[in-house]
């Protein structure tokens, strides 16, 4: 018994020092915080996304969405689960402002279910039910001071519009989402001052209708197992019909509402920082023409309205053709550009040199080879997720690159997190049971009581240093680029909470907050005090900063 009550007092100890070590490698690095170097409007703020968070998967008038019938086909999520219940934010989103209010972030982004609205479409009835849910969050968190960050779609739409016309691969898509955008508008945008049209379309399109990993589930030959699709074609019909859907939204936004409602709205992109694998010419134009398959592909049609140069040279007449219409709507534009940056990968040319087949190998992918490899070695610390390597430079270099290539339009980093690192795991694992091999021999010595086998797993979850290293250097890194000159408004760190990871179900932890899914308890994790303390020495150091 008492041997149990050391064993938490030494945990408790260890989570002490090492979140003094952390933070004072923190406090040392630049020799100041680095939380001075964000301007004292600057949001500081947590992700979330309906599919993710919600549950109430069927609740008060919700219609089904794509994600709901796909996570019901068995063999589809990695661990058989849904999102049917998830978090149960939607019951529990009072507990979780107040992790929140304890944090002291200034902002939360969330996405808006569609299906909640409109479950139907636009030619069923407006779900009330679904409109007084999120104005209850809205008012909610405004009342804590919490600003509102929102996406129209986060990845889940109502399932009757793929049902009933094959949503992204149709333009009919675009005047629904206009609808749907409007009713948005309407309901909350007195009280929303950040809208967001697409959350990563890049990656909606490549998993949905490349890779075919998610719903749709649609794709062709190398490219994945699905019984139908096109992998060479669907994912840039898709892409179009996306970008037209925002600048429909856009439209709308500007000539009906922002005047009066004074908000903004932008789109998120997924952005991988590309670095060429040697000094070559052909390699860097490779990274190049990667960010152009990847990034370029969205932004530059609504910025620039027309498709990077060499996806039309590589892909031809694959590339679906704006209108003089379309071009007219695209005039729009966006306020400011979302980055959910996490990662960096090498880059290495295949028009050139032969390259082994693999992912990214075709025209479709503008022939370059991806790899975290580079004479055998990855760019960075590998993670628990096969896609996330720690490369903290990336954030600065990718950041800098958006600001170059579109005039330095205002920028968030609207997700930037990390799941717990298998090493991180398995040497904290041995760690601990060093402390307690040495903690027996103490209490042999002293004659306490007997030895209790508590199970060290939550703990090792809790004690996420790992992650509080990675959002540090990733916070240093974007400083940096702030200082050269990038305008950046706000940070979010991806997730407030462990949550739905899509196809990885919940084997996938990216919380600040631990969720034990049998109870659905929420317990910070070390990174949730210490974005605690980072937030409050900004804030402190922006008080006393000369005006
Ligand atoms: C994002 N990559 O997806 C999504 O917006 C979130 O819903 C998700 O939970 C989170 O990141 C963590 O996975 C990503 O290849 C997809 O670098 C792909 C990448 C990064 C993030």
């Amino acid at each position: 018994m008492e041997l149990s009550l050391l064993f938490d007092v030494l945990f408790v100890l260890e989570m002490y020092f090492s979140t003094l070590m952390v933070s004072s490698n923190f406090i040392t690095q630049n020799g100041s915080l680095h939380s001075s170097s964000f301007p004292s409007n600057f949001l500081l703020g947590t992700a979330s996304s309906s599919y993710q968070f919600e549950g109430a998967f069927l609740s008060a008038g919700k219609g089904l969405s794509n994600w709901d019938v796909f996570t019901h086909k068995p063999g589809n999520i990695k661990d058989g689960t849904n999102g049917d219940i998830a978090v149960d934010h939607y019951h529990r989103y009072l507990e979780d402002l107040d992790l929140m209010e304890y944090m002291g972030v200034n902002s939360f982004r969330f996405s808006i279910s569609w299906a909640r609205i409109l479950p139907k479409g636009r030619f069923g009835e407006v779900n009330m039910a679904g409109i007084k849910h999120y104005n209850k969050l809205i008012q909610a968190l405004l009342h804590k001071g919490i600003e509102p960050f929102v996406s129209l779609s986060h990845y889940d739409i109502p399932q009757e519009l793929e049902d009933s016309y094959g949503t992204w691969l149709s333009p009919k898509v675009q005047e629904d989402f206009r609808y749907y955008a409007d009713v948005c508008f309407k309901y909350f945008g007195d009280r929303v001052k950040y809208w967001v049209t697409f959350n990563e379309p890049n990656v909606q399109v490549i998993r949905g209708y490349r890779s075919g990993i998610y719903p749709p589930a649609r794709c062709s030959g190398i490219f994945g197992n699905c019984s139908h699709g096109d992998s060479e074609r669907e994912p840039f019909i898709a892409a179009h019909n996306i970008i037209l859907s925002h600048a429909a939204a856009v439209q709308i936004y500007r000539t009906k509402y922002q005047k009066k409602q004074g908000g903004s709205i932008g789109i998120v992109m997924n952005a991988v920082w590309y670095e060429p694998i040697s000094n070559s010419s052909e390699d860097k134009a490779a990274a190049e023409r990667a960010q152009s398959f990847y990034l370029n592909w969205f932004l530059d049609p609504i910025l620039f309205g027309k498709y990077p140069a060499e996806m039309q040279r590589i892909l031809g007449s694959i590339l679906p053709v704006f209108s003089k219409y379309d071009l007219e709507k695209l005039k729009n534009g966006l306020d400011f550009i979302g980055i959910n940056h996490y990662t960096s990968f090498y880059i290495k040319d295949c028009i050139f040199s032969v390259c082994e087949a693999g992912p990214g190998v075709t025209k479709t992918e503008g022939y370059i080879l991806r790899t975290a490899l580079k004479d055998g070695v990855p760019i960075g610390e590998p993670t628990a997720v096969d896609w996330l390597y720690v490369y903290p430079q990336g954030m600065e270099k990718m950041v800098t690159y958006i600001s170059d290539r579109y005039s330095n339009i205002p920028m968030f980093i609207t997700e930037n997190g990390e799941s717990k690192t298998n090493l991180g795991r398995v040497l904290m694992k041995i760690h601990l049971h060093i402390l307690k091999l040495y903690l027996m021999i103490l209490v042999d010595l002293v004659g306490f009581g007997e030895m209790n086998n508590p199970n060290s797993t939550v703990e090792v979850f809790l004690n996420d240093v790992k992650r509080v290293e990675y959002i540090n250097g990733y916070l240093d890194a974007l400083a940096t680029a702030m200082r050269k000159g990038a305008d950046v408004r706000g940070y979010f760190a991806w997730s407030l909470l462990d949550n739905f990871e899509w196809i990885s179900g919940y084997t996938i932890r990216f919380g600040l907050h631990y969720v034990d899914y049998a109870t659905l308890k929420r317990t910070p994790k070390l990174s949730a005090t210490w974005y605690k303390h980072f937030i409050s020495n900004h804030k402190a150091r922006n008080t006393l900063a000369p005006k």
